[in-house]
C-alpha cells in the first residue's frame, strides 16, 4: 500500500503482537539455534496440530493500554494512560512484566496519586529505569498522531509513565520514529532511513537529561547515536554473524540493547537471507531473525515486528500466525480504528 494506508497499520499493530507471542517461547535464552526457531515457527503453519494459543506478554498487554487510551480519548492522557496500565497489572499480573517496574504499576492504582509521573521518578533510587518497557509499547503513538513532532512528544510523555531515564524514554522515541518513517514507505531507501533516524536522534538526545544519564552509566554522549552508527556499519556489511550482531548491538532488557538492535533485524531482513527459508516473506524473516539472536526475544520480535509490518503490510504476515496468537485479531480491529484518528487530525 501507499504511505499510511490501512494496510501499513494493519501490519504494524499486528505483526507486534505475533512477535512478542512467538517470541515468548525463548525469553532470556542464552543461546538460540536457528533451527529451534525454525522449528517453532513451522508448527504455527499447521493448523491441525492444534497446539493452541500462544500468549501474550507485558509488550502486548501494555501496548493494547496504549492504544484504548489513545482511540478512548481521542489523544494522549496522562492520567488515563497510566489507570490503564495499572489496571491491567492487576487484573492479570502474571505477563512476565519486569521486577522494577511492577512497584510502579501499583503505585500508579492509588487514588491518592497526584502526580502520575512521580512513582516512574522514583526508580532505582530516583534514576529511572532504562528497561525496553517504554520502547516495547511505543508503536501506537505512530499509528495515532501523523506529525512526528506530535509521535516524539508524546512517544517520550508515555514512556515516561514507567521510565524516567533517558535511556528508557529516547528508546520508545527511537521505536515510535522507526515504525512512523516506516508507515511513510522510507524502508524503501534503508540508507536513508537510518540516516534519518540518527539525524532525529541527534536532535532528541541533545539534551542535559541525556548527556548527564550517560556520564552516569558510562556510555556513549549520544547513546542511542553512538548505536544506530554500529547499525549503519552493521548493514554496509556483506557478511554478519549473530554473534557480532550481538556483541555489537545487544539483545538484552535495556532499551539501549534492544531497540537499535530490532531495527538492525528489520534492516537485515528487507532482503532474502541464505540462514532464512526461501518461501518466508519479510514479516517472517524478520520475526525468526528476531528469535535467533536469544535474549529478550519478545521484546526485540515485538519491536522489529511493528516496524517490519508497517514496511510490508498485512498481506506479508500468515493467516494461521494471526490465528495462534493471542491478541492478533483485536490488534487488526484497533489498527483499523487507529487508521482513522490518524487521518483525522
Ligand atoms: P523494568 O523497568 O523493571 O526494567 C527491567 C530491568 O532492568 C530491571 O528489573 C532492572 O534489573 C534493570 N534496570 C532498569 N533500569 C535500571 C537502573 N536505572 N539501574 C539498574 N538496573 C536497572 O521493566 P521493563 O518494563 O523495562 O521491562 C523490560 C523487560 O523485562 C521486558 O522485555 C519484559 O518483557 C521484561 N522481562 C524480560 C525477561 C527476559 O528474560 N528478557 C524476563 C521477564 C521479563
Ligand atoms: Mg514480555
Ligand atoms: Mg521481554
Amino acid at each position: 500500500g501507499g504511505p499510511a494506508s490501512l494496510s501499513r497499520f494493519r501490519g504494524a499493530l499486528v505483526a507486534a503482537v505475533l512477535g512478542d507471542c512467538v517470541g515468548g517461547e525463548f525469553e532470556g535464552a542464552e543461546e538460540v539455534p536457528m533451527e529451534s526457531v525454525l522449528q517453532h515457527l513451522s508448527s504455527l503453519y499447521d493448523e491441525t496440530k492444534g497446539n493452541g494459543i500462544l500468549e501474550y506478554s507485558d509488550d502486548t498487554a501494555m501496548a493494547r493500554c496504549v492504544v484504548q487510551s489513545l482511540l478512548t480519548r481521542a489523544g494522549f492522557d496522562e492520567q488515563d494512560m497510566g489507570r490503564r496500565f495499572a489496571k491491567e497489572y492487576s487484573a492479570s499480573p502474571g505477563r512476565g512484566y519486569g521486577s522494577g517496574v511492577i512497584q510502579v504499576l501499583k503505585k500508579l492504582s492509588s487514588p491518592q496519586l497526584s502526580d502520575v509521573y512521580q512513582p516512574a521518578r522514583d526508580q532505582f533510587n530516583g534514576r529511572g529505569s532504562f528497561g525496553n518497557g517504554g520502547a516495547m509499547r511505543a508503536a501506537p503513538f505512530a499509528l495515532a498522531f501523523p506529525d512526528p513532532v506530535d509521535v516524539k512528544r508524546f512517544a517520550h510523555l508515555g514512556a515516561m509513565l514507567t521510565h524516567s531515564c533517558s535511556l528508557g524514554y529516547n528508546g520508545a522515541v527511537l521505536q515510535a520514529l522507526a515504525v512512523h518513517l516506516s508507515l511513510q514507505g522510507a524502508l524503501d531507501l534503508p540508507q536513508q532511513f537510518i540516516s534519518r533516524l540518527i539525524t532525529e536522534m541527534e536532535e532528541v538526545e541533545g539534551n542535559e537529561a541525556t548527556r548527564n544519564d550517560a556520564r552516569i552509566l558510562k556510555e556513549a554522549e549520544k547513546p542511542f547515536c553512538e548505536r544506530l552508527h554500529r547499525v549503519r556499519d552493521l548493514m554496509d556489511r556483506s557478511k554478519v554473524s549473530i554473534e557480532e550482531v550481538i556483541s555489537e548491538l545487544g539483545n538484552g532488557i535495556a532499551a539501549l540493547h534492544s531497540v537499535p538492535t530490532a531495527i538492525f533485524c528489520v534492516l537485515h531482513c528487507l532482503q532474502p537471507r541464505e540462514c532464512l527459508p526461501e518461501n518466508y516473506g519479510g514479516v517472517e524473516r524478520t520475526i525468526a531473525y528476531s528469535l535467533a539472536l536469544g535474549g529478550d526475544t519478545d521484546t526485540i520480535a515485538c519491536m522489529a515486528g511493528a516496524i517490519a509490518g508497517a514496511h510490508y503490510g498485512i498481506e506479508a504476515i500468515p493467516q494461521s500466525w494471526i490465528k495462534c496468537c493471542e491478541g492478533a485479531e483485536d490488534a487488526d480491529m484497533n489498527a483499523e480504528r487507529l487508521h482513522m484518528l490518524y487521518h483525522q487530525s
